[in-house]
């Protein structure tokens, strides 16, 4: 299901795009519905999806249950106290003086004991962070995925994850080197595109990446590929460079295919905390960007953050990176992240 939403097979366009079907162990509708423990149980000792996220979040996850006052009397001083670890969890201020408010609230009016604190913060983190609608699909191939962040965030890296996963649902995929000013980049993908078994489209070292997208776009129409997932740089001379390029890159993209791109992806890397959350904005500011990949969450402590950066920014997280795996990058359910946070 999980799966299905990410190939855009949810709701109105259901059967539109074919797909392999779901193979990656997640919930069943059933369960979806039925709450935030969808994907736990018996799939976590197994290798599957959610082992993956259950393992990535880990140091999240052992902070957390080391600071929340499990089986304490719910009082004023436990109630200002969870709010503190939300706040030093890096839940955000935002999200934890809400969080906070409604507990006081809720427990004025004796709705739970405290042994209900936790599946009551779970419930209410996963409405704050909504539904992920997953890729928004072009209403006719090739639909074109920009992958945009600054350097070393793991642009190039999700790029290959993410068109693991889209080559293991059928799609066509074709990758573009548009990160043309280190050659090492190039050939970074190159070796993933063998590896994942999808063709990629480069350029001349140096060259300008407008360039090889457009060659990409060409190729993608004449070959009948299903999606375009572009490398940008992270890093060139000066940054005004660099924005320059990402939104002459875009003009370029709109000529050949004007609704395009489709997606604009910004990689953000989760153990940057508050720098990523500056980063967003921005990019925002000479692209419109559409959503985010938050990578790392296996590498801190604090995967909280992703509520702040929601907040903050206003974009959908619609993957998370979990490792440095193929297979560590997830559509982002907020169900299944919430689980994984405390259970
Ligand atoms: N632990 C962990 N490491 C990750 C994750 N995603 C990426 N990395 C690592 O982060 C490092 C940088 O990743 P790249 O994909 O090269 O980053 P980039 O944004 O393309 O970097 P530039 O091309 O220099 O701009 C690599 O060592 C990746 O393996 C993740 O989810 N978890
Ligand atoms: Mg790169």
């Amino acid at each position: 299901m999980v799966l299905g939403r990410l190939f855009g097979r949810g709701k109105k366009d259901a059967g539109a795009v074919s797909a392999s079907g779901a193979t990656a162990g997640g919930a069943t509708a059933g369960e979806e519905v039925a709450g935030a423990e969808p994907a736990a149980g018996d799939e976590r000792e197994s290798g599957g999806r959610f082992a993956a996220l259950f393992r990535g979040l880990k140091k999240t996850r052992d902070r957390l249950a080391s600071l929340l006052p499990f089986g304490r009397k719910l009082d004023a001083e436990t109630l200002e106290e969870i709010e503190t670890i939300l706040i030093q969890s890096d839940f955000g201020p935002a999200t934890a003086l809400a969080l906070a408010a409604e507990l006081r609230e809720a427990y004025k009016e004796r709705e739970f004991s405290s042994e209900e604190i936790v599946p009551y913060l779970k419930r209410r983190l996963v409405e704050r962070l909504g539904a992920n609608e997953g890729i928004r699909w072009a209403p006719s191939a090739p639909t074109v995925i920009v992958v945009a962040g600054v350097n070393g965030t793991g642009k190039t890296t999700s790029i290959a994850k993410l068109a693991h996963l889209l080559h293991n649902d059928g799609k066509r995929v074709l990758l573009a080197a548009g990160d043309t000013f280190r050659a090492a980049a190039v050939e970074q993908l190159g070796i993933w595109s063998a590896r994942i078994g999808v063709e990629m489209v480069r350029g001349a070292d140096g060259g300008d990446p407008s360039a090889v997208v457009y060659t990409a776009l060409e190729r993608a129409a004449a070959e009948s590929y299903d999606v375009v997932v572009i490398d940008t740089a992270g890093r060139l001379h000066t940054e005004k460079n660099l924005m320059n390029q990402l939104s002459k890159m875009v003009r370029v993209i709109q000529k050949k295919i004007p609704d395009a791109p489709h997606e604009v992806l910004q990689v953000l890397d989760a153990t940057t905390g508050q720098n990523a959350i500056q980063q967003a904005a921005e990019f925002r500011r000479v692209m419109n960007v559409t959503g985010l990949i938050l990578t790392k969450l296996d590498g801190t402590a604090r995967g909280g953050v992703i509520f702040p950066i929601l907040e903050t920014v206003g974009l959908p997280v619609k993957f998370i990176g979990v490792g440095e795996g193929l297979e560590d990058l997830q559509l982002f359910d907020p169900e299944s992240f919430v689980a994984a946070l405390f259970d």
